[in-house]
């Protein structure tokens, strides 16, 4: 079982994805458990303040170094007192590195993995130096809380693990897990609003329709996604 735990000041919100679809059904099988720490019960002042000014002046508020610490050492105890052996700590964050399917299955190897969620501006930086082994982000744009970013990358993750999805829901044969856009699908009716399926698609030759998927795959990810094929011209 894989041990997730999110420092976070609104647990509440981990329940979209532990209540629902393939990540709530993964859970309700054992594949994964999820626990939420907040920095609240760990905060040292009669107040539970987390929260502070900015050295140097400017807008907003910073996340106080202790509360998180504590929280993070707290989750990583409950980690290794269930046998967790590799346990990354990751900070949710646009100053880290981008996350992509690549990362994901790279991630699948740790079994233990404490993520934290920022608020406000952001965490002191000395959290970072103290207790975080990866910075990751989900893109450049800026959010009101790294909780988001949290269930984006766990339910990437949640999703490749043994268990979590039936073999009708295979995640194998991917584009993206080839670094390119996937073909475009199609279901009953037929005909929809006078648009027809493709023949290739009804004609029950596999190869045929591999060949066409394969061709969709590289064309769109031609035109739409050009970066990705920087790497390698998958050969057709
Ligand atoms: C973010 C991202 C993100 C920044 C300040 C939360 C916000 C606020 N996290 N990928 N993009 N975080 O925008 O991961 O605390």
């Amino acid at each position: 079982m894989k041990r997730f735990d999110v420092v976070t000041l609104f647990p509440e919100m981990f329940a979209a994805l532990t209540q629902n679809g393939i990540t709530g059904r993964a859970e309700d099988r054992g594949v994964y458990d999820l626990v939420c720490w907040n920095p609240r019960e760990f905060a040292t002042d009669p107040r539970k303040t987390i929260d502070d000014r900015p050295y140097g002046g400017g807008a907003g508020m910073v996340m106080m170094p202790a509360p998180l610490v504590n929280a993070i050492d707290a989750a990583k105890k409950r980690q290794l007192g269930s046998g967790v052996k590799a346990s990354k700590t990751i900070y949710l964050s646009p100053q880290g590195r981008v996350l992509t399917q690549q990362l994901v299955e790279e991630m699948t190897s740790f079994d233990g993995l404490v993520l934290l969620s920022g608020r406000y501006e952001g965490v002191d930086e000395r959290v970072i130096e103290e207790r975080v082994d990866l910075e990751i982000s989900i893109g450049d744009y800026v959010l009101s809380g790294g909780e988001l970013p949290a269930m984006v990358l766990l339910d990437s993750l949640i999703r490749l693990l043994p268990g979590a999805v039936n073999h009708s829901e295979s995640v194998i044969e991917e584009s993206h897990s080839l670094g390119m856009l996937e073909y475009p699908h199609y279901t009953r009716p037929e005909v929809f609003k006078g648009r027809r399926v493709p023949d290739v698609l009804l004609s029950g030759h596999h190869d045929q329709i591999k060949h066409w998927r394969n061709e969709q795959s590289i064309n769109r990810t031609r035109s739409r996604r050009p970066d990705l094929l920087e790497h390698d011209e998958p050969d057709s």
